[in-house]
């Protein structure tokens, strides 16, 4: 174990609001300046849980929309004990969506009993980002960007219900990107947020926990 730990950096959002490239550009960012970086992402679809996860997500397989949040949750339990030990080995870790996604799509469908509070329930205890940006896009712009996938969520109704769960769930420590520019500019934000959370990871500041 090296001395310093690195950062866990998170990225969430709605659909198409340019996640999944941002978390790529920053790793190959990070790591052309010699930081250690990986990229992660939930779900992981290559585990057990991510298995069935995927299947329900392309409708192949249906279940409770209790059961699928907590898989959703279990998919992020199975892998915290190798999330914190790249972490304490100094590995910078940024991910593509976690469990404020996780939140946030479940109690976005609006299904009576799964409130935010409870939600929230199981993913007490997990690793609380260093860092989390939230890329803002109107949903205009969002459906600007193309159509949308064949998984199930990917509908307008859906994704404004999303976003307004996000919104209401937006905490004062949260970076509020305007992901509605070119992405050379927003990556340079970006790299700016990271780099910061990784300095406070290296200088000592312990990692949190969710909800804390
Ligand atoms: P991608 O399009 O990013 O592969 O996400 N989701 C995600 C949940 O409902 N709960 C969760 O805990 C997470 C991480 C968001 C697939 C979809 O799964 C949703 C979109
Ligand atoms: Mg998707």
């Amino acid at each position: 174990m090296s001395a310093s730990r690195g950062a866990l950096v998170l990225f969430e959002g709605a659909d198409r609001c340019g996640k999944s490239t941002q978390a790529r550009r920053l790793v190959k960012t990070l790591e052309q300046r010699g930081v250690r970086a990986e990229l992660w992402r939930y779900p992981d679809r290559t585990t057990k849980t991510g298995e069935m996860i995927d299947a329900y997500l392309r409708s192949e397989s249906d279940t409770a929309d209790a059961a699928i949040h907590l898989l959703f949750a279990a998919n992020r339990w199975e892998k915290k004990a190798l999330m914190e030990r790249k972490l304490a080995d100094g590995v910078t870790l940024v991910c593509d969506r976690y469990s404020y996604s996780g939140c946030a799509f479940t109690a976005a469908k609006g299904v009576e009993g799964l409130d935010l509070t409870w939600c929230k329930a199981p993913e007490v205890g997990l690793p609380r980002p260093d860092a989390l940006m939230y890329l803002e896009l109107s949903l205009e712009d969002a459906a600007r960007r193309g159509g949308f996938g064949e998984e199930r969520y990917e509908t307008t109704e859906m994704q404004r219900a999303v976003k307004e769960m996000f919104e209401s769930m937006r905490e004062p420590w949260w970076d509020v990107i305007d992901a509605n520019r070119d992405e050379e500019v927003i990556e340079r934000e970006v790299l700016e947020i990271a780099l910061g959370a990784i300095e406070r990871a290296k200088s000592g500041e312990p990692l949190g926990t969710l909800w804390d």
